[in-house]
């Protein structure tokens, strides 16, 4: 019999005001380049695909997340994008955050390190706002602002859209910046 799996992935989760505030700029990306828009409750940033994992490997994972030790960033998502390739429409970065790209690369490693198979194609941070979009010239939008505190881990539902958090940690409290004197 086949063992029972999940297909999993490690994400940012927005909190309430930014995911009304990505919702928003789907709404300025589908008027320009049509598609389907994502549902809001699932809009998420994946940070590492693994794809099917048995259940079994399910505890090993969350054990090597909670080791994971970045401070928490600020994300500045101010480029919206589409692939031609697969007709996604996404916000994403322009310029990158090392604290995010940290972020990854220690995930990566503990992965690799617990003989975990991802997806290890080079990071791309982007939130997929539309799906079979018809891509031209982007519209102008106003850049939405996500403080990530936390990360999480998803399991794709099977029979309807959507996702399930099977975990969450703490990204830690960055130093306090000394106040001008
Ligand atoms: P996408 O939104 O750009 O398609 C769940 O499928 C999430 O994992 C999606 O955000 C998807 O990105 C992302 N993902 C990353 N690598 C993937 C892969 N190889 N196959 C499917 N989804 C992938």
């Amino acid at each position: 019999m086949n063992e029972p799996s999940s297909r999993l992935f490690f994400a940012l989760w927005p909190d309430e005001v930014t995911r009304a505030k990505l919702d928003q700029i789907a709404t300025a990306l589908h008027a320009s380049w049509g598609g389907r828009r994502m549902q809001s409750d699932t809009l998420h940033m994946t940070l590492a695909f693994l794809g099917e994992t048995p259940l079994s490997r399910l505890d090993a994972l969350r054990e090597l997340a909670a080791t994971i030790s970045v401070e928490a960033f600020t994300l500045r998502l101010d480029r919206p994008g589409c692939w031609q390739h697969n007709h996604v429409g996404w916000l994403g970065l322009s310029a990158t955050q090392p604290a995010l790209a940290q972020l990854v690369a220690d995930l990566r490693q503990a992965m690799t390190a617990n003989q975990f198979a991802f997806d290890d194609k080079r990071f791309m941070p982007h939130v997929t706002l539309l799906r079979n979009a018809q891509c031209g010239p982007p519209p102008s939008c106003q850049p939405v602002i996500w403080h990530a505190n936390d990360f999480v881990l998803l399991a794709s539902r099977r029979q309807q859209p959507g996702y399930d958090v099977l975990g969450t940690w703490p990204l830690s409290a960055p130093p306090d910046i000394p106040k001008p004197a």
